[in-house]
């Protein structure tokens, strides 16, 4: 038992490291997301994110899935295999600023992604819809660097708000769900995707209308300064 003492030091150690690169990987993709979204406001004076939350996996549902997944209690099995222990999501407007946001993630050369599930193109059969990236990114330690996965949810508020209650009401149910609560789940996350539709298209029309004043605006701006122009010369 006194001889384990130091191995369960050790252990500490380990678990201890195991979870702190998870929290350092979090912090590096909100870093990310932040610059993006400060460079949104000021540059194009738009911002196409409405708000992000994380979070580390809590070991009880690191242990389902390791048992969904027939994962070994290898520290490096369970890394390898369980790619959402740090999670981000990314809720925005649009439907259209969830490929934007998720293409400049991408286009990060420290970003490697490993895995698209685009839940948007192809929704679930339960009604669920987000993109899904499971992405690579390098941490910097004291003493070494780790590559750590990070899964990143880019959802829009009506994607969420369906997700965030069907998860409430029974994602993890084990049982049988009866028909009609399915059917009407499902009709639910239709009626979700249609208003973010609706949404995209006010937005877009508005867009149009303001472009237009802008340009009128400009065009009055500038008879009004070449008359003053020729007022001077004459
Ligand atoms: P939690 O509590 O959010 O952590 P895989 O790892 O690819 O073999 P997995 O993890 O089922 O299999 O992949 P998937 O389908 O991409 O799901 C990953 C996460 O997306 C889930 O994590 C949920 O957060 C979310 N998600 C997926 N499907 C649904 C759904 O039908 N409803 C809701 N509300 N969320 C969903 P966890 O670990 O399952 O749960």
């Amino acid at each position: 038992m006194i001889q384990n003492i130091p191995n369960l030091k050790e252990l500490q150690q380990e678990i201890t490291r195991f979870l702190l690169q998870y929290r350092f990987a979090l912090k590096e993709i909100e870093t990310k997301v932040e610059i993006l979204q400060e460079e949104f406001e000021l540059i194009h004076e738009y911002n196409p994110i409405e708000h992000v939350t994380s979070r580390i996996k809590s070991p009880q549902s690191i242990i389902n899935k390791m048992i969904k997944k027939g994962c070994t209690s290898s520290l490096a099995d369970i890394k390898e295999n369980i790619r959402d222990i740090a999670g981000v999501r990314i809720i925005c407007s649009f439907t259209e600023d969830i490929y934007k946001i998720g293409d400049m993630l991408k286009n990060q050369k420290d970003v490697e992604v490993v895995q698209i599930k685009d839940y948007i193109k192809n929704p679930k059969a339960n009604g669920y819809r987000s993109l899904h990236l499971i992405v690579k990114i390098p941490i910097f330690m004291s003493d070494r660097m780790e590559q750590v996965y990070v899964e990143i949810q880019i959802r829009t508020i009506a994607m969420d708000f369906w997700a965030s209650l069907e998860h409430k009401i029974y994602y993890k149910y084990n049982k049988e769900i009866p028909k009609h609560i399915q059917d009407s789940l499902r009709d639910a996350a239709q009626q979700a995707a249609e208003l973010d539709k609706k949404m995209e298209d006010l937005n877009r029309e508005i867009n149009i209308l303001k472009a237009h004043d802008a340009s009128k605006n400009n065009h009055h701006f500038t008879t009004e300064l070449l008359a003053k122009f020729s007022e001077f010369l004459s």
